[in-house]
């Protein structure tokens, strides 16, 4: 009865005919044979979920899509407004054809994130109750703050910073470690109308100094060292070099907050700048607990953060404050179907989207206890996350697939000698996961007991865009199933004309959601290019997508040259342009190739410099000059899995690198090379497989 539930509900109408003309090469497959595979939520699940069927769900979402002004309001009703927006709830417009692209939410309500976040749970009796557990690098090391202790640092912070002369839409560059130090930076910003950009602390001193010329930033708040696993990293050597970096281009900082995390370095080792560089632990306690708050316009900033583009240059993805906040809320609260007394951990780092949207904003807007780890998953050894599930008794842990297929190889032993009792909601992020990891998250880590939430969505999206809702569906392994409230989800051929039914394509957004970014900071022209124009009317995503008779939503990747390596976004153009600043480096082409643990490795086609013979050793000093340039110590996922030599690279007669025939040839797909007489040299394909395994 249910999966007829389920087919007579799906969204869109099934067999509306297959489209086979599609490019496999850059669409991928459709899982043909997981396809049928339901697995079902107990019954016991679904009575309490917050949407326990699918009726309720196609109700829910029937109404956002008929009605979204009446929806959002009556959400966002539910949190504080200093002033109520507008009669408009929202106006856009999404076709380039019709004019500049536009989005705004709740445009003329006034509000504050961190007031939402803090005050208005603290005023709803909870302030005594955990806001963050946070559990260091080490065994034993930990904390906890209350909301109302949270609030204090908070304002402690916030009064810092104006004291120092931030001032509404100023920005603050923060380049943390998962410490309680870093959402406490990301609220106290919040507070007083700052606009934060956070830079994960693992980006090099290169990719900081070019963040902080983009948005020149009144302060930089760092700490001075962290330890991942058994590595220490100096943080604020990364900050000086950075610093001085962007003084080069003009732009000068005149605060860099240090915050001395013990465990890692003494203070007396780092390197100080007098006049410039301040302890947070000397001055921040000496503020004042309570900071009024600076009312902003729903449509003000609230935060940039950079991702990868097709071309070199990072994109400082803009959200701003109504829309993200109620949108955060909105889908924490359904996706992990949350309830107050739920103990939540993202693995994420608030580096990334995902820590942004669900380690700090979305949770503590619910009111829930969240957990900050510092450390990595698979130190003192691979069972550390399940320790920490076990000790927090956390009901709700988000993580990512290569993280599941990396615990997946160390066995299960890891896993299964912790209870997990407490686990209720499994959740996973940051690309496609494969139906046997999928499984193994179900069966050894949830006992089969815990529905998975497969959150489809973007930094650009600033929350979850499709995604089951546990409880709701029965799920299939492998895939995001249904959109979220408010959502239209679209797949297009490439003239950019709707498929619908049991179809596969590129996948867009038909009008706004609240949570979408409004601009890339600084280029409205590229904002429109890179999302508006490849299929004017919608919101491009750059990923394909398949739909199943059931309209269940398959994500099958990057369309664009962006490679998903562990879950970061990784721009063919960055690691290439990385290769060639080695002196001995004449050109490079960088493609994905499937990996087993980190979903895509980066495989790099080099051409040396006329007479430069290859050699073990250039093949190391050009992988440090990736690893160097790009992300340094933590998580070297930019360093190429593979550089193969090229004597030439496979291009047109204008020129223009044929990555569709390096892809094949990285994943050994020889037979598969298609039409190469419109290349300008055709014995380069030949040359190039030759060279495949030196
Ligand atoms: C949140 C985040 C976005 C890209 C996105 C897509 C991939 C993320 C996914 C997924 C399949 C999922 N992606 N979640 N693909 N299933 N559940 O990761 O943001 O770093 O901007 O990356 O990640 O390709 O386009 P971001």
């Amino acid at each position: 009865n249910y999966l007829r539930h389920v087919e007579s509900l799906a969204v869109l109408p099934s067999g509306a005919g297959k489209i086979s003309h599609l490019n496999a090469v850059i669409l991928g497959e459709a899982l043909a044979s997981e396809e049928n595979d339901l697995v079902f939520p107990s019954e016991e699940f679904s009575r309490q979920a917050l949407v326990p069927s699918p009726m309720k769900y196609m109700e829910m979402y029937r109404r956002s899509i008929e009605d979204p002004a009446g929806f959002w309001s009556e959400i966002a009703s539910e949190f504080y407004w200093k002033q109520k927006w507008g009669t408009t709830v929202y106006s856009e417009n999404l076709d380039v054809r019709k004019g500049p692209i536009k989005i705004e939410w709740f445009k003329g309500g006034i509000t504050n994130i961190c007031y939402n976040a803090l005050d208005r749970n603290i005023e709803a009796g909870n302030g005594d109750k955990i806001a963050i557990y946070w559990e260091g690098n080490d065994l034993g090391q930990d904390g906890s703050l209350t909301y109302s202790s949270l609030l204090e640092k908070v304002c402690q912070l916030a009064n810092y910073l104006k004291d120092i002369g931030v001032r509404k839409g100023d920005a603050v560059v923060i380049y943390l470690p998962m410490l309680m130090e870093l959402p406490i930076a990301m609220l106290a910003c919040a507070r007083i109308g700052a606009i934060h950009s956070v830079v994960f602390a693992g980006f090099s001193a290169d990719s900081l100094a070019q963040r902080i010329v983009d948005c020149k930033p009144k302060a930089v708040i760092t700490c001075n060292a962290v330890r991942r696993g058994p590595k220490v990293i100096h943080l604020k050597d990364i900050v000086d070099d950075a610093l001085a970096e962007s003084a080069k281009s003009g732009v000068s900082v005149d605060v860099c907050l240090t915050y001395e995390n013990q465990s890692a370095m003494n203070r007396h080792d780092t390197k100080w700048q007098k006049g410039r560089d301040i302890w947070w632990q000397d001055t921040i306690p000496e503020y004042p607990t309570t900071c009024e708050i600076e009312w902003v316009d729903a449509e003000d900033p609230l935060f940039l953060l950079y991702t990868s583009g097709s071309t070199g240059k990072p994109k400082g993805v803009l959200h701003t404050t109504g829309g993200y906040m109620i949108y955060t809320a909105t889908t924490f609260k359904y996706a992990f179907d949350y309830k107050p007394p739920d103990i939540y951990w993202c693995t994420a780092d608030c580096g990334w989207i995902t820590g942004h949207s669900y380690v700090t904003y979305g949770p503590l807007l619910n009111g829930a206890t969240v957990i900050v780890f510092e450390g990595v998953p698979s130190y003192p050894d691979p069972g550390r996350c399940w320790n920490i599930v076990d000790k927090y008794k956390v009901t709700l842990f988000y993580t990512a697939p290569t993280l599941v297929r990396s615990l997946m190889r160390e066995g299960d032993e890891y896993v299964t000698r912790y209870s997990r009792k407490s686990l209720r909601v499994l959740g996973s992020v940051g690309e496609p996961i494969n139906p046997s990891a999928w499984r193994w998250f179900f069966n050894i880590v949830g006992d089969s007991r815990c529905p998975i939430s497969d959150t489809w969505w973007q930094t650009e999206t600033g929350g979850f865009l499709i995604t089951p809702l546990p409880g709701a569906w029965p799920q299939k392994p492998g895939s995001a199933t249904f959109p979220f409230f408010g959502v239209q989800p679209v797949i297009v051929d490439e003239k950019g004309a709707e498929i619908e039914g049991e179809c596969s394509g590129y996948l867009c957004i038909k009008s706004s959601w609240p949570g979408a970014f409004r601009t890339l900071y600084g280029d409205h022209e590229r904002y429109e290019t890179t999302y508006f124009k490849p299929f004017p009317g919608y919101y491009f995503s750059g990923d394909g997508c398949s739909r199943d008779k059931d309209g269940y939503h398959w994500l099958t990747g990057r369309v664009d040259d962006v490679i998903n390596v562990s879950g970061h976004r990784i721009g063919t153009a960055e690691v290439e342009s990385a290769l060639v600043s080695h002196p001995q480096c004449a050109e490079a082409a960088v493609v994905g190739v499937e990996h087993e643990v980190k979903g895509q490795g980066i495989y790099a086609f080099v051409t040396l410099v006329d007479g430069v013979p290859y050699s073990e050793e250039l093949r190391k000093s050009l992988t440090l000059a990736v690893r160097k340039q790009f992300h340094c110590q933590i998580g070297p996922f930019a360093a190429p899995d593979k550089i193969h030599w090229a004597p030439g690279l496979p291009k047109t007669r204008s020129g223009k690198i044929m990555r569709r025939i390096l892809r094949k040839i990285a994943s050994r797909q020889l037979d598969e090379l298609g039409d190469t007489s419109t290349l300008a040299d055709p014995n380069v394909v030949d040359q190039l497989i030759a060279l495949s395994d030196c």
